[in-house]
Order: structure tokens, then C-alpha cells, then sequence
């Protein structure tokens, strides 16, 4: 039985229906902070700051297995300190406690590019470098990552993870990210609106698409304990551009695109954090290899967006 804490996110949305179409509806339990009105199937309100709401849940359902996705992400998570710790790191414990006393089995934590700082090699960033995150985000995946392997090494709680580059997703917006603008801008695109950019025009970053994420995930949770060498995190590739060769492709589809440069804060962060991940642990692990290039998602992306807008 499983359990997604974050349901209702950008990554929850389409992973749970993904964990729903593998292991069947009666299987997973999807969870957020409120219902919505689009949740169907099984499902809870969690706050996951809530240790006991946790665990009355997963004794409810008898649950083995939770994928822990509630966060702030890096852009919000700099105005709101104490609310980061409490979302990002206490829900983790949280999770992490209750699992431990509960017989849950497995746990899967996402982690983030933004674990690496200005110490780490920008280029091609391997996964076993020091970690010195300068942002509160980055902080905090870097506190869980350290938090899910003690797990593991002081209770054998198998938990998994993996740092997560942009994800680019049509089925729901991001929230308050530094990657945030490469889905905004292919919504402007199909909307025919001029897209402001709070990035400069070369400023690349790892970033991958959905599906990818998602086969990413559940081949990771589904690899054999044997094959999993890493339990802080493991480094994820799926493709790195910039703002300016995002707007080129979609300039392929729709020539009077426009797009300006106007950056802001979130231009520090991101100029801290990895161009391009070397994935070869998660590669030589568990056979990790990305499927989607820019040409294949701008394609995606403004033919889904086209049929939502119409
Ligand atoms: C963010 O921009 O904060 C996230 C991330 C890279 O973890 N998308």
C-alpha cells in the first residue's frame, strides 16, 4: 500500500496517477494539505507537519510504502526561512519517524540540484562532491538527504532519492522555483503573450521532462536494495538549455514568439547551481538514461498546452 504525501503538486499529480496505473487505484493513497475538487480515488487530508495525522493515516491503510513530496521550493523557500524548515525538513522527520515505527517499508524523498553551491564543478557535476548550498532550499534537501541515509544505516529504512533537475510538466504548474520559467514561457508561448524572463538569456540549467521524472522514480523504487549503492541521493540528467534555446525552438512553432530579459533574484540562485549533472551512478546503479531532448518537449508541451487553452 502507498502512500504520496504532496499529491496535489506539480510532481504528485502525475506521479500518483503513474503509482495508480502500475500498482492499481485501491493501491495508493493520495494526500495533500486540501482536497481538491479533481481528486479522485483515495484520499486524504495530511498536513504533514502533523506526526500523528501521518501516522493515523498509514495505520488507516496499512501502508508500506510513502513517496514524500511536500516542499517550498527554492525561489519561495528564501522569504519564508522558518516555514522551509518546518515543510521541507520537519515532514521528512516526520515521515521518517512514523515509517520507523510503523513497518513502513520504503520511502522515496525528492532532492534537488539545488543541493550543490559554488564549491561543486559546474560542469557535468558528479554525485560525490561537498555539498554547500547557499540557498534555504538547497539547505534543506541537503539536511533530508543526510536525514534519509542515517535512516538507512540506524534502521535499515530503505529509503531512496533523487535530485530532481527543472521539471518541465504540462498537467500542473510548478510553484515558487528557480526552473519555474521553463514551463511559464511555453504557456505565454501558446497563449500568444510576450514572455518576461527573470533569468538571463544564457543561463543554463539542468532540467528535465516529466515522463522522464517519472521513470526515473519508479525505476529507482523498483531496483533491487542490492543495486542501490547510493542513500543520500542520486544525480538524475535529463537535458540542460538556456532561456534564449528554449525560445529559439519555440520560434521553430511559433515564429513571432517573444520573449525579454529582465532578471531578478532568482538569477543569483540559479547562477550557484550545476549547467549540466553527470548521472552515471544512477546510470551504472540502476540504468538510468533520459529519453527527451528540447526538440521533443517544446513539441509536447505546445500541443498539450494548445488542447488545455482551447
Ligand atoms: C526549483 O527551481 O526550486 C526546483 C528544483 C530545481 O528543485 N525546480
Amino acid at each position: 500500500m502507498i502512500l504520496v504525501i504532496g499529491a496535489n503538486g506539480q510532481l504528485g499529480t502525475v506521479l500518483t496517477q503513474a503509482l495508480r496505473g502500475s500498482y492499481g487505484a485501491d493501491k495508493v493513497v493520495a494526500s495533500d494539505i486540501m482536497k481538491r475538487e479533481s481528486n479522485t480515488g483515495l484520499f486524504e487530508v495530511i498536513d504533514a507537519t502533523n506526526f500523528k495525522r501521518i501516522e493515523e493515516v498509514v495505520k488507516q491503510y496499512k501502508v508500506t510504502e510513502i513517496y514524500h513530496l511536500a516542499a517550498i521550493l527554492s525561489a519561495n523557500a528564501e522569504s519564508n526561512r522558518i516555514r522551509s524548515w518546518e515543510i521541507n525538513t520537519k515532514t521528512l522527520l516526520n515521515v521518517l519517524e512514523v515509517s520507523r515505527l510503523n513497518k513502513v517499508e520504503k520511502v522515496f524523498y525528492p532532492s534537488s540540484i539545488a543541493v550543490f553551491g559554488k564549491n561543486a564543478p559546474r560542469i557535468k557535476t558528479p554525485n560525490n562532491v561537498s555539498l554547500n548550498p547557499e540557498t534555504v532550499y538547497g539547505i534543506s534537501k541537503v539536511d533530508g538527504e543526510n536525514w534519509g541515509q542515517y535512516y538507512y544505516n540506524k534502521y535499515d529504512l530503505d529509503v531512496r532519492s533523487i535530485r530532481y533537475p527543472g521539471v518541465i510538466s504540462y498537467q500542473s504548474l510548478p510553484g515558487g522555483g528557480t526552473t519555474d520559467y521553463a514551463v511559464d514561457i511555453y504557456h505565454k508561448a501558446v497563449l500568444n503573450e510576450k514572455y518576461s524572463c527573470y533569468l538571463t538569456k544564457d543561463t543554463t540549467l539542468p532540467m528535465i521532462f516529466i515522463d522522464d521524472v517519472i521513470r526515473a522514480t519508479l525505476q529507482l523504487m523498483e531496483a533491487s536494495k542490492e543495486q542501490i549503492n547510493i542513500r543520500t541521493s542520486y544525480n538524475v540528467s535529463g537535458l540542460s538549455f538556456s532561456p534564449e534555446e528554449v525560445a529559439k525552438e519555440i520560434r521553430k512553432r511559433i515564429s513571432n514568439f517573444e520573449i525579454e530579459y529582465i532578471p531578478d533574484f532568482r538569477q543569483e540562485i540559479a547562477a550557484n547551481w550545476p549547467v549540466s549533472i553527470d548521472d552515471s551512478c544512477a546510470y551504472n546503479d540502476w540504468g538510468w538514461q533520459s529519453e527527451y531532448n528540447l526538440s521533443d518537449i517544446t513539441k509536447v508541451m505546445l500541443s498539450k498546452l494548445r488542447n488545455q487553452y482551447k
